[in-house]
């Protein structure tokens, strides 16, 4: 049990990590767009009369309990005059790409989680009098004069903490954890406000009487490795404040898709069939935007595809590119083959359908998984070299 006791080199606390978080992102930008919508509840996501759920809802609307991932339909139930928008995935990324910007003006240390939100490591900038507070705040007024936008920030010496920060004042936050404050800080939070700790762990966490960060360092480890296994690892560094992960810079993406919930399940593959040009042509676009914003990105080397069954499992079927054979390196591969991916993501999805026994299907996806290009590697390299 050595192992588990937490340590930190002084050189982590020296750390400068922001946190950067876009305020209800999808919502924001649809008033931005709707100045109509102001003050009203506005919640983007499926429709309410079918089997949608949301992506995302305003302030307003969250008064009323209304949360993301909650099924449209109880959406309404909770806010009546709740006011249901499509998401437009385009725009969104629009507004994504300008954000991203703006935090690269910064640092090269950039590693996006998601659309609206990123980790920065300004430990070596001399912006701002070399003062995260400020870089932070200087970003948020620089997306707000840009995009119109809102964003919360948190800063702290570690990611774990700042990301706790960012959600700490939101909307419009900015909340710093200094490196003499991050142990106190870190002790004092509820379980509910560690990233990483599910519904269903909290639920395991409270009938074991643990409520905050300092009931976790009350008990020995080995207890705690007896009920959360590995994470109790991780638990026991997170409640002293310590987190030793680094902002990676270029994150390689693994796999590009999309994908569709219908209405009503398809009931057999003409049905399917039909839908697969769609599912082609935003596969298309996503993929031209990826060979856009960086000629040395991975290449895809498969294709996949996927159906949930009516019964909510999920199936996937996948084969290299190298099989097929197909190339696909740039826009020009994808214009020039466009009938044969088509054709090839229609067999695929046959076999699939074939191996479910037939059955209605719910959701289709499809896609393409990359693999790291040899750049990437010897960058990844030059990187372990430095350190
Ligand atoms: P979040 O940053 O988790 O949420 P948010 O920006 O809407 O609200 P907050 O102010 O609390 O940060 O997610 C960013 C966007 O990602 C969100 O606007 C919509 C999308 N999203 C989904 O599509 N499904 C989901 O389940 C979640 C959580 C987010
Ligand atoms: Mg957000």
């Amino acid at each position: 049990m050595e192992d588990l006791k937490p340590s930190l080199h002084p050189a982590l606390l020296k750390r400068k990590i922001l946190h950067i978080d876009m305020d209800c992102f999808f919502a924001a930008v649809e008033e931005l767009d709707n100045p109509d919508l102001k003050g009203k509840p506005v919640a983007v996501g499926g429709s309410p009369q079918g089997r949608g759920v949301l992506c995302t809802a305003n302030y307003e609307a969250r008064k009323y309990g209304v949360r993301s991932a909650m099924s449209s339909s109880e959406a309404l139930r909770r806010c009546p005059h709740l006011i249901f928008i499509k998401p437009r995935g385009k725009r969104y990324q629009e507004i994504s790409y300008q954000i991203k910007d703006i935090f690269h003006q910064y640092t090269s240390l950039v590693e996006p989680l998601s659309l609206d939100e990123a980790f920065l490591d300004v430990t070596s900038s001399d912006r701002c009098f070399g003062s995260a507070t400020l870089i932070a705040k200087e970003i948020k007024d620089k997306i707000f004069q840009e995009t119109g936008l809102t964003a919360s920030a948190g800063v702290a010496p570690n990611k774990f903490l700042a990301k706790v920060a960012s959600d700490w004042k939101k909307p419009d936050g900015l909340f710093t954890v200094g490196p003499e404050e991050a142990f106190l800080f870190a002790q004092h939070l509820p379980l509910e406000k560690v990233p990483g700790i599910g519904k269903v762990s909290l639920e395991k966490f409270h009938s074991l009487g643990l409520k905050t960060l300092s009931d976790i360092g009350k008990y020995p480890a080995q207890w705690l490795e007896s009920h959360f296994g590995k994470f109790a690892h991780k638990l026991l560094f997170l409640s002293q404040g310590i987190d030793e992960r680094n902002v990676g810079g270029k994150s390689l993406r693994k796999s590009l898709g999309c994908e569709e919930t219908y209405h009503q399940d398809l009931p057999d593959f003409d049905s399917i069939s039909e839908r697969i040009p769609f599912l082609v042509e935003e596969l298309f676009e996503r993929t031209e935007r990826y060979f856009d914003r960086d000629q040395d990105a991975p290449k895809p080397s498969k294709i996949f595809v996927k159906a949930k069954t009516f019964d909510f499992h999920l199936h996937t079927h996948e084969c290299p590119l190298r099989v097929i054979p197909l190339k696909i390196e740039n826009k020009l591969d994808l214009k020039n083959q466009k009938d044969e991916i088509l054709q090839n993501f229609e067999e695929m999805f046959h076999l699939l359908y074939n191996r479910i026994d037939k059955v209605p299907v719910r959701l289709l996806g499809l896609g393409l998984r990359m693999s790291p290009s040899p750049k990437f590697e010897l960058e990844k390299l030059g990187q372990l070299r430095l350190l």
